[in-house]
């Protein structure tokens, strides 16, 4: 117990120095009934519990599993999704009765609907959990009517409304992952439906085929013949951690009929491997959640078929973080071609010993097989290495968010490449539209789809309408996978660098890429504004030019009033800058406030224009302009609207070449004190901040306070007096010596206390000795290397901190070990 604590104290530690992120901002968010992405809902008080959904082909029907109920959406208008049809679906009195005298709950005694697959033309087959005695019937898709012909679930659904499963009809066979008993302890993979010479097949009972599995997902791949099922489980090879979770990817061949007198009705072609989400020397993403199969590009081998999964890790020190990873086909069929473990029957541990090659596990089409050949497949079904993402790398790690869902497309852009579109789904209610970039991933937008968490249970994509349903506990919701409307100017739709939207020159408008639009402004990988926007349309100069700047707002103060201007930021990844024309913003007078405002005191020198300006990806645009006027009569008070006087050195919302700051302004930013300590001491505010400025929590609150003093005793201010070098940087200085002094005594505080506590464990387990060596000894490796990755890491933090780039960068808690292949280790 006691190395556990101490385990998890440590994981705790390097918690606050994890791999080095560089964040994911979603560059521009929509709160919930947003008219820039509206939602369609589907609800009905007599509907819940919508767990699956089922697509028709065509896009123009959406299928919805429920509870005791299968719906028939009609989805085929953009505005709203009706119910053409309700089939019901319920336990009967007696059942809920004998349900809930086996002792479960009656609200989980509903029957709830767990497979929907089409079966043939007319038909889809449905599963339900039935009062925890699982059903399965025909239902007419067009009609929705049950068919008198039912059969018993058992195998084919849960019996468990809380236990995940997953299921796919392929040629008329039905392909399952479930638990197979009421206790909920006996997984299997399975087939059923099958006729003729084709038999029913399931999983043999040996020892270690599944253990402790949540199923996700089942993907068929046409050119292999084989189905896919994707699922988590205890990785028992690594018998050195307790319940270690490994995420695995398995197979078996369609053309399977079992053995003849070796596993006989029992899969002859079944394999599974290890899914690794892991970077190199840093602790793995081990739980997989979620996966989505993209299929390769036209005309490219079916090896390129890529599966994108979202991944979690089993560690606190990882908890709310999520990581992407993308494997390819090729990879994991040399995975199944390659070694196999061996498992000792009598120690029940697994081993790599090499053996001699009976046959080759997880081969398709080895029914005429010898007992022999088969009895070593029935024994050697791990393979040995594991199966590695794309890259050897991440496809994306979140440090703010936790996904659940995904789903993915690929998109042809205005140029004709292919971009790589995922839509995640956080757990808070999020969609999040990311593009994958050479550069790594950009959140083009993210919208709010509810607005407390949900028990979601389906994502589903329909690339044909261009639509993403959710199903969630309280009905069916839909969203457009795109609508560039939203972005109303040629630099807001190249900065989007949404692979759906292009600049129309014609139109003047940002609209969705498609084959009638021949030449749309555009540029995914860099949102270069300048090139595209001018090459594009010269007209548009004239559009936005210095003449056509936003009408300036008149603000009338009197002389020591202090005045707070407002920025809109143009996206959540610009930067707001403030200018005056012909003047420098000296830091002794101006204060640039978190948020992006300007606060000062009025006074004779500051008074006249302003300009707010945001700049983004190097492209600089106006986003406000204020007159500050001395108050003459107290008539004078209202703002009015006021037009910009000719200014002619002014940039204007054309790109400017260089996004350098401008006159006066760099001084004048508040920046990071380039410490070690205050950077470790502070990077836990900026994390959880939305907010894309590194500036501290400490000084927004100290300079609104100022704000608010000075008010009360304005009149005490003689004019243009260098209030602020009075008052801001220089209690700055003793805030980081404060941070400092506090970050070390804490140090040593929890130095003294993993001290003590480690010396408690010593005197109750091992009295006798407590030297180093016995320590690390009693470790397990994990621990060891974990502890190793501690040292190493911030001998490595410190020396990226000094050479200046931590900048921007979010560094929180990586483990960073000599060999730290840590679940990949054989044993
Ligand atoms: C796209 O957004 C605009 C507002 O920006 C809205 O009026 C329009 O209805 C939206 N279109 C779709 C298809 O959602
Ligand atoms: C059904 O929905 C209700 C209400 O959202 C929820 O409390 C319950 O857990 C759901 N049941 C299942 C089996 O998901
Ligand atoms: C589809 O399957 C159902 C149920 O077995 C059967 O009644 C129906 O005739 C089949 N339809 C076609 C077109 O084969
Ligand atoms: C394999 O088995 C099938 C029947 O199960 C038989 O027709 C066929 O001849 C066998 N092939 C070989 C090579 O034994
Ligand atoms: C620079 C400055 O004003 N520092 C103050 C920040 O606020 C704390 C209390 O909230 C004061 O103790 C500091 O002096």
């Amino acid at each position: 117990m006691e190395s556990h604590s101490l385990l998890s104290l440590t994981v705790a530690l390097l918690g606050f120095l994890s791999p080095c992120l560089t964040r994911l901002t979603p560059r521009v968010s929509f709160p919930v009934g947003s008219p820039g992405r509206p939602l369609t809902h589907f609800r009905s008080h007599e509907v819940s519990n919508t767990t699956t959904l089922l697509l028709s082909e065509d896009g123009d029907m959406l299928f919805v599993g429920a509870r005791d109920a299968v719906l028939a959406l009609d989805v085929g208008h953009r505005d709203t999704m009706t119910l053409r049809s309700k089939l019901d679906w319920s336990p009967s009195e007696k059942d809920l009765a004998q349900c809930s005298m086996k002792g479960k709950k009656m609200a989980d005694c509903p029957n709830f609907i767990r497979v929907l697959q089409f079966f043939n033309n007319t038909h889809i087959y449905a599963c339900g959990t039935f009062a925890f005695s699982p059903r399965c019937t025909y239902i007419n898709s067009e009609t929705l009517t049950m068919s008198l012909k039912s059969d018993e679930g058992r195998g084919r659904c849960p019996y468990d409304p809380y236990q995940r499963n997953t299921a796919i009809i392929v040629d008329g066979e039905l392909y399952t992952g479930t638990v197979a008993d009421y206790r909920g302890n006996r997984p299997v993979i399975s087939r059923h439906l099958s006729e003729g010479r084709r038999v029913d097949l399931k999983l043999d009972d040996t020892l270690g085929w599944l253990e402790d599995p949540t199923f996700i997902s089942s993907s068929f791949i046409p050119n292999e013949e084989k189905i896919y099922f994707f699922f988590s489980e205890v990785g028992r090879e690594y018998d050195f951690i307790d319940k270690f979770i490994v995420s695995r990817v398995s197979q078996i061949c369609m053309s399977d009929v079992g053995g003849q007198r070796t596993l006989q009705r029992r899969w002859t072609t079944f394999a599974k491997a290890q899914l690794l989400c892991q970077a190199d020397n840093e602790l793995p993403y081990n739980v997989i959640q979620d996966i989505d199969t993209l299929p390769p590009a036209e005309g490219a081998p079916a090896d390129d078929t890529l599966f994108y999964g979202i991944f979690t890790s089993q560690w606190s020190v990882n908890s709310g973080q999520s990581a992407v990873c993308s494997f390819r086909l090729t990879d994991i069929k040399s995975v199944f071609s390659g070694n196999y473990k061996v498992l000792n029957r009598d120690t029940l541990q697994w081993s790599t010993q090499v053996q001699e090659k009976v046959a080759n596990p997880g081969e398709c089409g080895l029914h005429n097989a010898s007992d022999n050949a088969l009895r070593f497949v029935k024994e050697n079904f791990l393979a040995d290495d594991s199966v590695r993402p794309v890259a050897r790398s991440l496809t994306m790690v979140s440090a703010e968010h936790s996904y659940s869902h995904l789903t993915v497309q690929r998109v042809q852009a205005a140029n004709n490449r292919d971009y790589t579109i995922l839509f995640l789904l956080t757990e808070s209610g999020y969609i999040h539209k990311t593009v994958l970039l050479q550069s790594g991933a950009h959140i083009i937008e993210e919208v709010q789809v509810f607005e407390q968490p949900q028990p979601v249970k389906s994502l589903k994509l329909s690339t044909s309408k261009g639509m993403i349903y959710v199903g969630t506990s309280e009905g069916v919701l839909r969203l457009p996978t795109a609508n560039c409307s939203f972005y109303w100017t040629c630099p807001q739709c190249v900065l989007a660098r949404d692979p759906f939207c292009g600049w129309d020159p014609a139109s003047r408008a940002c609209v969705e890429v498609s084959n009638t639009h021949t030449s749309l402004g555009q540029d995914v990988d860099r949102g270069n504004v300048e090139e595209v926007c001018n090459s594009v349309s010269l007209t548009h100069r004239a559009k936005f030019g210095p003449n056509k700047l936003p009408a300036g707002e008149l603000v009338s103060v009197s002389l020591n009033e202090v005045v707070q201007l407002q920025c809109p930021a143009a996206s959540r990844l610009s930067q707001q800058l403030w200018e005056r024309p012909n003047r420098r913003l000296s830091p002794d007078l101006y204060l640039h406030l978190e948020d992006g405002s300007l606060s000062f005191v009025a006074t004779p020198t500051t008074l006249g224009h302003y300009l707010c300006l945001s700049i983004e990806n190097g492209y600089q645009q106006t986003m406000a302009i204020y007159h500050v006027r001395q108050k003459s009569s107290p008539l004078a008070q209202t703002p009015t609207s006021y037009t910009w006087p000719p200014i002619h050195h002014i940039p204007t919302t054309q790109a400017v070449a260089k996004p350098g700051p401008g006159p006066g302004l760099h001084s004048s930013v508040v920046t990071w004190p380039k410490t070690t300590e205050t950077r470790q001491g502070k990077t836990e505010p900026t994390l959880s901040s939305r907010d894309n400025h590194i500036t501290t929590r400490q000084q927004g609150r100290n300079l609104t306070l100022w704000t608010e003093e000075s008010e009360q005793k304005e009149s005490g201010f003689r004019e243009g007096e260098p209030l602020l070098s009075a008052r801001g940087p220089c209690y700055l200085k003793e805030l980081v010596v404060v941070s400092v002094l506090l970050v070390l005594c804490l140090s040593v505080l929890i130095t003294v206390l993993m001290y003590i506590i480690r010396q408690r464990c010593h005197s109750r387990t091992a009295p006798q000795t407590s030297s180093p060596t016995r320590d690390s000894d009693r470790r397990t490796p994990v621990e060891q290397e974990a502890l190793r990755g501690n040292q190493l890491l911030s001998k490595r933090n410190r020396q990226a901190l000094n050479s200046g780039q931590a900048s921007g960068v979010v560094c929180n808690g990586a483990i960073t070990g000599s060999n730290g292949h840590l679940p990949n280790t054989p044993i």
